[in-house]
């Protein structure tokens, strides 16, 4: 006899390389191009849901890779998820969590899809089957990393002319200090009071250049830093003694390292990516974490597709508080749009899609075209 529920099916996994707009400078990598990691959960309903994977710089900024995550999903979290209750989301993932260490990208990916899919079975928005929405706009902010100081300049006031983004967030710490200072300085200058101006150093400072760095960038008039040392413990002996917030970033991995930042004190802001923290419903607990010690929330990026991004975006909606607002603009970095019907972003805010669901169609034709070993190379 049939199943009473749903069942997990069929999972497809699927790289898909697409270009940046320009190069993208961080400390650990430059970028040329992003790979998305697309997991297709298909159920025995004919519901299909779909979530995404995506790293920065392959191996420069974790332990997963686009490549290593699809071979996790492929040969380990598919016969565990095959036959087996597709609505049953949170009981799926701690079954996956039983027997899957680590590899948080690859099991948010996984339960991102499982969500999508339940979404739509039930015709509701994921952000409900995470407890509902409380905003349904969010503040994006954009990432001025071109290297070069009067190309960010332009780049800045292009976005603030087309209204997309106030907020900019440069990628420091590839250059020496006093060059770094520098260049943040002659961009909060050019804009003003017209712009938030924050920088991330992706961990690229020792203590003592973290302690003249801070000093002089509060000078400047950035607002915030996010994680400028490698070491939680630097971080706690840093944050407050400069009159500029201190934001976690690679310190986080879920709520245990987040409970342990806030037992010290450790951070002024957490950013919160749904990847790093393992998943949706971790995602939610680490801002529950946040929230308990007073520490403020920044919604993150791993710098993901639109399919990766939507589903943080779904998240970051149900946060009791987002003080800083978010940098969801990963699909705006690509050149090419992927979905049937492209994201609102206006006025300085990213629309959380309301559809069953993720509430967003893949443009079908264009992802096989971009699909490693796909339409595109069999054309070139
Ligand atoms: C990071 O470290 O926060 C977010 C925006 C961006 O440009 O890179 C990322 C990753
Ligand atoms: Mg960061």
């Amino acid at each position: 006899t049939a199943a009473a529920f749903p069942l997990v099916e069929r999972i497809e996994t699927l790289l898909v390389d697409l270009p940046t707009i320009r190069p993208h400078k961080l400390s650990v990598a430059t970028m040329n191009g992003q790979t998305l990691m697309l997991v297709k959960v298909h159920c025995s309903d004919g519901i299909v849901g779909i979530g995404e994977g995506t790293t920065i710089g392959g191996l420069a900024y974790g332990g997963e890779s686009p490549e290593s995550m699809k071979l996790a999903v492929d040969t380990y979290f598919r016969p565990i998820m095959v036959g087996q209750d597709a609505t049953a989301v949170r009981a799926l993932m701690a079954r996956i969590g039983k027997m899957v260490k680590e590899n948080r990208f690859a099991k948010c990916a996984v339960e991102t899809a499982l969500l999508d899919a339940h979404g739509k079975r039930l015709g509701l928005p994921v952000s409900e089957l995470l407890g509902g929405r409380l905003r349904s706009r969010l503040p994006v902010a954009w990432t001025l990393a071109s290297g070069d100081t009067k190309t960010d300049i332009a780049e800045a006031e292009k976005m603030l002319d087309l209204r997309r983004h106030r907020i900019f967030k440069l990628k420091i710490g590839a250059r020496p200090l006093r060059q770094d200072i520098a260049h943040v300085a002659a961009i909060k200058r050019a804009l003003g009071e017209r712009a938030s101006v924050r920088v991330d150093v992706n961990m690229a400072w020792s203590e003592t250049d973290a302690a003249y760095g801070m000093a002089a960038l509060a000078d400047a008039g950035c607002e915030l830093v996010e994680q400028p040392v490698a070491s939680a413990a630097a971080l706690a002996r840093l944050v407050r003694r400069f009159p500029v917030a201190l934001m976690a970033d690679e310190s986080l991995h879920g709520a245990e390292s987040a409970f342990e930042l806030a037992k010290v004190s450790g951070a002024d802001v957490f950013a919160v990516k749904i990847e790093q923290s393992g998943g949706l419903f971790n995602a939610q607990r680490v801002a529950t974490i946040a929230d308990a010690a007073g520490i403020g929330l920044y919604g993150g990026t791993m710098l993901e597709g639109a399919v990766g991004t939507v589903a943080s975006a779904q998240v970051f909606s149900t946060f009791a508080n987002l003080q800083w607002g978010t940098e969801l603009f990963g699909p705006l970095l690509l050149t090419e749009e992927i979905l049937a019907t492209p994201l609102n972003y206006s006025e300085f805010e990213l629309t959380v899609p309301s559809g069953p669901g993720l509430g967003i169609e893949l443009d079908e034709e264009r992802l096989a075209f971009f699909t490693r070993d796909g339409l595109r190379k069999t054309i070139s």
